[in-house]
């Protein structure tokens, strides 16, 4: 499902060249008789509180590969909201898609916010290598233990 939306050119440049290197892959894969579609992306899950209201991330470290795709699945276990705030880090990658619910948002992201019960997919690759800091933007979970880390680290 996902080759249909990389393959959309009004994102610009970046996505033009992505679907050259998807169709040139296709093309020279379909040749030889082998599947053509781009592999599924990694799924990985962060939990934003607990249902015991503890102001954490489960997990609150992560480490992503750069140029892999991923799904990172938010979800919020907890009774009152939270933020995934990770400004560096999202300037660290591209952005395919964040979908929540019917809803697909294009484009950069920088943080999201999750109310109890909510669950939101974000589906990006890395691409610059780096430790990034991660933490929850209301007003006292950080300071209480809502923090984490995220790294990128280059594929070679
Ligand atoms: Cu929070």
């Amino acid at each position: 499902m996902g080759q249909q939306r990389v393959g959309r050119p009004r994102q610009g440049g970046f996505l033009a060249l992505v679907m050259g290197l998807l169709m040139a892959l296709g093309l020279t894969l379909g040749a030889s008789g082998a599947i053509a579609s781009p592999p599924p992306p990694e799924t990985v899950t962060i939990h934003l509180g607990t249902p015991a209201d503890n102001l954490r991330f489960e997990p609150d470290q992560l480490s992503f590969t750069a140029g892999q795709r991923y799904r990172l699945v938010l979800d919020n276990p907890s009774p009152e909201k939270h933020y995934f705030t990770a400004k560096d880090f999202a300037d660290g990658l591209w952005t395919q898609k964040v979908q929540a619910g019917d809803v697909e948002v294009k484009g950069a992201i920088h943080e999201l916010e999750l109310k109890p019960g909510a669950i939101a997919e974000w589906v990006f690759v890395p691409e610059r290598p780096g430790l990034y800091e991660l933490h929850c933007a209301i007003a006292g979970h950080a300071e209480a233990g809502m923090v984490g880390q995220l790294e990128i680290v280059s594929a070679g």
